[in-house]
């Protein structure tokens, strides 16, 4: 008998990152026969096989592939391509993924007089992406010294093994017990799917089919199925403040003949604003549900 074929996707073992990358995996309903101490787990339901690596490890595992595809952070995969000579090239983004959002900043002691960009010449500035620092440095032809740190970056101007720092931000609230301030964000970055050039067909369809899933769960996530009341006059105006829903399903009211239901699905933030304007419009009974599941 032919052996199944399977996909195999790298995921952080443990980090910012891994909780969320197994909760979304089980979002499009692929359960893990799930032991976070062991490299590989299989998928119970799916073809698919789970590495749970560290995520510097990510990038190798594609472009190898080892893996067909990755979850890590752009700033991780941006950085491997800016060090790797070419080896990542190949490796393509398919979807920000809308978690592990953080940001590549510099940021410098209070009494460091930073006036633009031009105040980083001559300057010492640690970090943990070498790369993308030299690539924006050299972007902005300054000429500083870049001092590699694997952690704890927040210390080295207190340390005085360089004057500033260039490290990911989240709350900023690292930057402010360490008296830094954030002066130049360098990249946004969120967690995003990866793969690499996927030769086998049959792979490649698992590839689809894994990420459509995923592009469904996010968009079911950024939804809301909107149930309202709306006199008939007002309809026009109700449907003009839904937020971004096409078609709204109009049903009517048994009884009224000056009423009709509202049904629509939003794809956008549906606010507590956005509900005191459908109010002010006249519609009443405003129900907003979360939607589980959306597949066109
Ligand atoms: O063990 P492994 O190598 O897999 O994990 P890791 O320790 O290298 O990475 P991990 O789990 O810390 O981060 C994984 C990814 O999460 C990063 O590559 C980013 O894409 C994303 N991410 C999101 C962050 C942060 N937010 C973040 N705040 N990664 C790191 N930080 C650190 C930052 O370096 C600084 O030390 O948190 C501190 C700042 O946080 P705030 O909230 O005080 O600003
Ligand atoms: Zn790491």
């Amino acid at each position: 008998m032919r052996e199944e074929k399977r996909l195999k996707i790298a995921i952080q073992k443990s980090g910012r990152l891994a909780d969320m990358s197994i909760q979304l995996l089980e979002k499009c309903g692929i359960s893990l026969a799930k032991s976070r101490d062991q490299l590989l787990c299989r998928a119970q339901n799916f073809p698919l096989d789970i590495f749970l690596v560290r995520d510097d490890d990510i990038p190798a595992f594609l472009a190898t592939d080892v893996c067909q595809l990755g979850i890590l952070g752009e700033n991780g995969l941006l950085e491997k391509q800016a060090l790797g000579n070419g080896k990542f090239a190949g490796l393509r983004q398919l979807l920000p993924l809308g978690y592990g959002r953080c940001r590549l900043s510099i940021a410098v002691p209070h009494d460091f007089d930073y006036q633009s960009i031009d105040s980083l010449n001559g300057k010492v500035i640690a970090t943990s992406y070498k790369g993308l620092l030299a690539q924006y440095l050299a972007d902005h032809k300054i000429d500083a010294d870049i001092v590699t740190m694997e952690g704890a970056v927040e210390v080295a101007p207190r340390t005085h093994l360089a004057d500033v720092i260039c490290d990911l931000v989240s709350t900023g609230s690292t930057l402010v017990s360490n008296g830094l301030v954030e002066k130049d964000i360098i990249l946004q970055s969120q967690a995003v799917l990866v793969t690499n050039q996927i030769d086998d067909p049959e792979i490649a369809a698992l590839a689809e089919k894994v990420t459509s899933r995923i592009k469904a769960v996010l968009r079911a996530e950024n939804s809301r199925y909107i149930m309202l009341n709306s006199p008939i006059d007002s309809l026009e105006a109700i449907k003009a403040v839904l937020p971004g829903s096409q078609s709204p399903t109009v049903m009517p009211l048994q009884g009224r003949d000056d009423m009709v239901a509202v049904h629509a699905v939003c794809e956008e933030g549906v606010f507590w604003d956005t509900m005191e304007d459908l109010k002010a419009n006249g519609a009443n009974s405003i129900l907003v549900v979360p939607i589980e599941k959306m597949l066109d």
